[in-house]
């Protein structure tokens, strides 16, 4: 008897065929990590030229002083993008540039960068997306206490202001800060990334301020905004599974989750920080510093979340033998491998993470549209006698983390736009140049640029979803 096999599941090409109309196609970047010109027009040492200093904190003793030398050669870095066909390019402000002490009047110089390069994507027809704050604070400031001190959070968002008040007649979306997470745990618990320090305490307070400054910022650029503008926030999150249904199990990957991502969703969307986070911080005799009026500043509306998304994890509350507390008396939590394919990142491969991530985020804090701000990979890249190169692995993460967009789109998540990471082979911080993200090759000695097959094959999907 012949039947007909009717397809129950979509192809991860269909799949991304089917993205709506109006989604964003584009590419991100960040100043340190590109633009190199490190004391030009003006500009001082943020927390990253600093730790680039210190010995063995990065590695090959890497630093951002040349970068891909983008602070020269903007003008045909955006055209590449124009080449490339996509429609928004997001790009990050060096606060070092702007107020080279961290605080004070406008540094025209500085600023003048980024003005023309607001006009540059303008006149490619690019739509200009500005990050305020990825990971670069002023030296200045950090020794006045940085983060963890609450000064910072104003202090950021004056700076927020003048950068605002310079483009905001050109710039439709404003994206306060760059993955928190990063910036108060792997730079003040961790000691992995500037200021490299490793206080935990320290790193909890550096959370508040910096949502602080996110809220200040955006009620300040709301309250001036010459017209209807997108401003949001952008937060690195990931999907943490329990490694079994046991107790211990599901308490690690509650904690995973609470730190990673609720520790920042709750306040900003709900304006409260979740009860089971501030227990266990209590637990350790952590307290968030909240005072008055800063839980309102935090959760004053957004209109899009940025999420960033690389990996997902497993996670255990039992030790290697059975144990669920350590010496000190606080709960196990570890990572076990969820056995995929791993980036040159060691980053395990999970599609499914994304799709799982993003369903639960329109769940939890539903009326948030979402564009995906980050999404890429790192691998070892071999260049032809062309200096081209057939990423097919890169290729394949950008299908399979593309198709978990759009499924989640499709159980009713509203995501606006994908960003890959990242435009250029890149500085990437404490791994320096040899974690390759770029869409677009660079060779560091001759600053050539040259299009991975990645990036010819996501001008083919935008060219294609535009012509639907
Ligand atoms: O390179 C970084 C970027 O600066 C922030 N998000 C993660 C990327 C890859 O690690």
């Amino acid at each position: 008897m012949n039947t007909t096999t009717v397809p129950t599941t979509l192809s991860e090409q269909q799949l991304i065929a089917g993205l709506p109309a109006g989604f964003r196609w584009g590419v991100a970047t960040s100043a340190y990590q590109i633009e190199g010109a490190i004391d030009v027009d003006g500009r001082t040492p943020s927390i990253w030229d600093t730790f680039c200093r210190v010995p063995g904190a990065i590695d090959n003793g890497d630093t951002g002083d040349i970068a891909c030398e983008h602070y020269t050669r903007m003008p045909a870095d955006v055209a590449l993008i124009k080449d490339l066909g996509l429609d928004t390019y997001r790009f990050s402000v060096s606060w070092t540039r702007i107020q080279p002490h961290g605080t004070g009047p406008v540094n025209p110089a500085g600023l003048a960068f980024y003005d023309r390069l607001v006009d540059e994507l303008l006149a490619q027809g690019i739509d200009p997306w500005v990050t305020l704050y990825h990971w670069d604070l002023p030296q200045e400031l950090e020794d006045a206490g940085g983060w963890p001190v609450r000064d910072t959070a104003y202090r950021f968002a004056d700076y927020s202001m003048l950068v605002f008040d310079a483009l905001s007649d050109r710039v439709d979306t404003w994206t306060t800060l760059n993955e928190p997470w990063c910036s108060a745990m792997l730079g003040y618990a961790y000691g992995a990334h500037a200021p490299g320090r490793q206080e935990f305490p320290a790193a909890v307070s550096a959370v508040h301020h910096l949502l602080l400054g996110h809220g200040l910022a955006t009620e300040r650029m709301r309250e001036a905004a010459p017209r209807k503008l997108d401003i949001g926030i952008t937060l690195n999150a990931a999907t943490a599974y329990p490694a079994s249904d046991a107790e211990p199990d599901l308490e690690a990957a509650r904690r995973a989750d609470g730190m990673g991502a609720r520790l920042y969703l709750d306040p900003l969307v709900h304006g409260r920080y979740p009860a089971d986070v501030i227990d266990d911080l209590a637990a350790q005799g952590i307290e968030i510093p909240v005072q008055e009026g800063d839980l309102a500043s935090i959760s004053t509306p957004i209109d899009v979340l940025g999420i960033n998304y690389y990996f997902s994890q497993k996670f255990t509350g039992f030790d290697e033998n059975g144990r669920t507390t350590d010496d000190d008396g606080l709960p196990i939590s570890r990572t076990l491998p969820l056995n995929k394919p791993r980036t040159a990142m060691d980053w395990e491969i999970v599609p499914e993470g994304f799709t799982d991530l993003l369903v639960r985020i329109s769940k939890d804090y539903p009326g948030l549209p979402m564009v995906v701000t980050e999404n890429g990979s790192a691998f070892q890249d071999v260049p032809d006698e062309n200096d081209y190169v057939a990423d097919a692995d890169r290729t394949a993460y950008f299908t399979s983390h593309l198709a978990a967009v759009a499924r989640a789109i499709n159980e009713g998540a509203d995501i606006r736009g994908y960003l890959a990471w990242s435009l250029l082979d890149n500085f990437e911080w404490a791994y320096g140049y040899d974690k390759r993200f770029g869409i677009v090759r660079v060779d560091y000695e001759s600053q050539a640029r040259t299009p991975k097959q990645s990036a010819l094959y996501l001008k083919e999907l935008a060219e294609q979803h535009r012509n639907l």
